[in-house]
């Protein structure tokens, strides 16, 4: 089971268009591109005053603006940005600098809310206008790093917990998003706007959600690194949930060490979220950055569940499944000791299992109740998922019966028990039980590995219904001549130059260990350049910048 799964107008690139066109050549700054940029070369230039946050703001906004309306990646822009962007320009100026992330923007999913102009909507019409009394933890920790979040990115539409037969990346407040490699690419979700969005610099990174699969499964499709974290090292508090068992937010982001980095500002204890409590050794990170040392796959112990591959299926997966085989080979000349056959017991059960779904049907209930009742303001009155039901059969723009509630009818009407019945223990011990003996955390233990590695298509839920953590990398690109195969709305499922990626699995709180394991991958097969995608923005910081 699985959620996530579960020719461009220029603004100023042209040269008639752009206002800079009386420069030469010659006198316009060389700035690495945007689809380029790190946090560490961006810093770089913001210290050496090569240009300003205002400038980098500008220069996204124009990248927005220049694709928007052909990939609908970003849902709103954060009308203070610019505001912002200058109050840390002139912090910068001063020698003050607030954390690692000063002047550099950021997206972030539309389910994470904000103390702002902005809207926080899961991309329904049911929360349009709604208002929270203080930033969501995960956002007051970006600021206080100094971020400048850009906007919020369109989605699946509820995190994809609504619908039998919506699309990935749909949302009735945002439209389709559709990604950047194949003209109409399926973008995967539902952290689809910010997939696509960090795919081609609409900012410096963005982050997601994940349930199961919808951090790590966009970052596969569009071509980047994203960290899942362990459930409860970043905080849910003020972010619209499906399950408090499975939640979890993350960065998305071109490079491991910019997600590393965006990982260290995001997590930590929070009082608000009862399951950062469960972080180790009392709430002290560790160094998410050192840990990317091109070493760190020599020794290191990966398991290989053969059998999970094989519960997939090849066909589709023949080119993904190859580049894995390719992958082995070099972690192993890496000196990795690679454990093959590190197979989950529990793996064909789980297939037949009905638990997840229980355990978050029965959580949703309860958690999406309680995020309502956290509203300062409710312009729809909706207290629960019975109202939200209700909004959306009888509001136009919601879609429906286009776009079904099958979901919430499954969960109101046909399960009909939330988490506080008895019937959700016998679920989360059957979870546990695949988690645990049957799955990840009993084979990490049972072959004393340091991660094991899927497909990314493959990987999401063994890691979801136990809360553990889980690090995607680009591993390669379907074919040149891969047949084009849409979906009855017309969004292409399998085509020509797709990405794919590579998972890391690893125990809870071990996101160090994964994070170092991909990087070592990352830099020896540096698999993002190799192919570029068919759509990016013109506009660089050398437009912007007037010297
Ligand atoms: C620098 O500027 C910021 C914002 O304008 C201000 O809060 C801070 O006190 C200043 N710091 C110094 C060292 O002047
Ligand atoms: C939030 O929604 C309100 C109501 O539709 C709209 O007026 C406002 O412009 C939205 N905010 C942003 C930042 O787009
Ligand atoms: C968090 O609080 C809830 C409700 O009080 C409780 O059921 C749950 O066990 C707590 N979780 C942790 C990890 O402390
Ligand atoms: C693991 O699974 C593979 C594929 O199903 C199978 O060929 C192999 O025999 C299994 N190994 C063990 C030790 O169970
Ligand atoms: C899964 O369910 C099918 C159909 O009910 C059954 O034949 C099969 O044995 C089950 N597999 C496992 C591993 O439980
Ligand atoms: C959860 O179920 C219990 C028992 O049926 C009920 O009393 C409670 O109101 C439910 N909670 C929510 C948020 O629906
Ligand atoms: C989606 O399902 C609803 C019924 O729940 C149906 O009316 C509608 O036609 C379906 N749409 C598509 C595109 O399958
Ligand atoms: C694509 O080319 C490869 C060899 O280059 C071949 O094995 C494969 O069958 C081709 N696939 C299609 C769909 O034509
Ligand atoms: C910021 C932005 O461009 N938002 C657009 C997102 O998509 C919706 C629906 O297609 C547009 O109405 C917004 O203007």
């Amino acid at each position: 089971m699985r959620f996530g799964i579960l020719a461009v107008g220029s603004l100023l690139g042209g040269v008639s268009a752009s206002p800079l066109g009386q420069l030469s050549t010659s006198s316009r700054p060389n700035f690495l591109p945007l689809i380029e940029a790190t946090i560490e070369s961006l810093t770089i230039s913001l210290e050496k005053k090569d240009f300003s946050s205002v400038d980098l703001v500008n220069a996204y906004l124009a990248r927005i603006e220049e694709v928007n309306d052909v990939l609908n990646a970003v849902t709103e822009i954060n009308p203070d940005a610019l505001a912002i962007a200058a109050q840390l320009d002139a912090e910068r100026a001063n020698g003050t600098t607030r954390g690692t992330l000063h002047g550099l923007p950021i997206l972030i999913k539309n389910n994470i809310a904000t103390f702002d102009q902005m809207n926080n909507t899961a991309g329904s019409y049911a929360l349009l206008g709604a208002k929270v009394s203080r930033d969501s933890t995960i956002a007051k920790k970006l600021r206080d790093a100094g971020a400048i979040i850009l906007g919020k990115t369109n989605l699946s539409q509820w995190a994809n917990y609504r619908s039998s037969n919506s699309t990935n990346g749909w949302s009735a407040y945002g439209g389709q998003v559709t990604a950047a490699y194949y003209p109409q690419q399926d973008p995967s979700g539902s952290s689809s706007g910010s997939g696509v969005a960090s795919s081609i610099g609409l900012a410096v990174a963005a982050l997601g959600t994940e349930t199961d699969g919808s951090i790590v499964s966009p970052s596969s499709d569009n071509n980047l690194v994203g960290i899942k974290p362990s459930v409860g090292l970043t905080s849910r508090s003020l972010v619209i949930p499906i399950s408090e068992h499975q939640d979890t937010i993350g960065p998305m982001a071109r490079t491991v060490k910019d997600a590393a980095t965006i990982l260290q500002v995001i997590a930590g204890v929070d009082p608000h979220d009862n399951y950062t409590s469960t972080i180790p050794n009392n709430g002290n990170l560790p160094d998410y950055l050192a840990a990317c040392k091109f070493s760190a796959l020599s020794g290191a112990r990966i398991g290989v569940p053969r059998n999970v591959i094989e519960l997939f299926g090849p066909d589709y997966y023949v080119p993904q499944l190859a580049a894995f085989e390719k992958a082995i080979t070099t972690m192993r000349a890496a000196g990795a000791i690679i454990v093959d056959n590190t197979n989950f017991t529990g793996a064909a059960a789980f297939f037949n299992s009905t638990a997840e779904i229980e355990v978050l049907n029965a959580d949703f209930l309860v958690n999406l109740a309680t995020y309502l009742s956290e509203l300062t303001y409710n312009p729809n009155d909706v207290h629960n998922l019975e109202d939200v039901r209700k909004f959306t059969q009888t509001f136009a723009l919601e879609g429906y019966p286009d776009r079904d509630t099958a979901v919430w009818d499954n969960a109101l009407d046909t399960q009909g028990w939330n988490n506080t019945d008895p019937r959700f223990w016998a679920a989360y011990q059957e979870d546990v039980y695949f988690g645990g003996a049957g799955g990840l955390l009993g084979t990490l233990e049972q072959f004393n590995l340091d991660a094991v590695i899927l497909p990314t298509d493959f990987a999401s839920s063994w890691a979801a219904i136990i809360g553990a953590p889980i690090v995607t990398v680009p591993l390669g690109f379907m074919p040149a001549n891969t047949t084009v195969v849409k979906n009855s709305r017309g969004l292409v499922e399998e085509g020509p130059n797709i990405p794919f990626g590579l998972s890391f699995l690893g125990g809870r709180f071990d996101e160090a260990t994964l994070i170092g394991l991909a990087y070592a991958f990352e830099q020896r097969t540096m698999v993002r350049d190799q192919v570029q995608p068919y759509i990016v923005p013109n506009t660089e910081l050398a437009d912007i910048v007037v010297t």
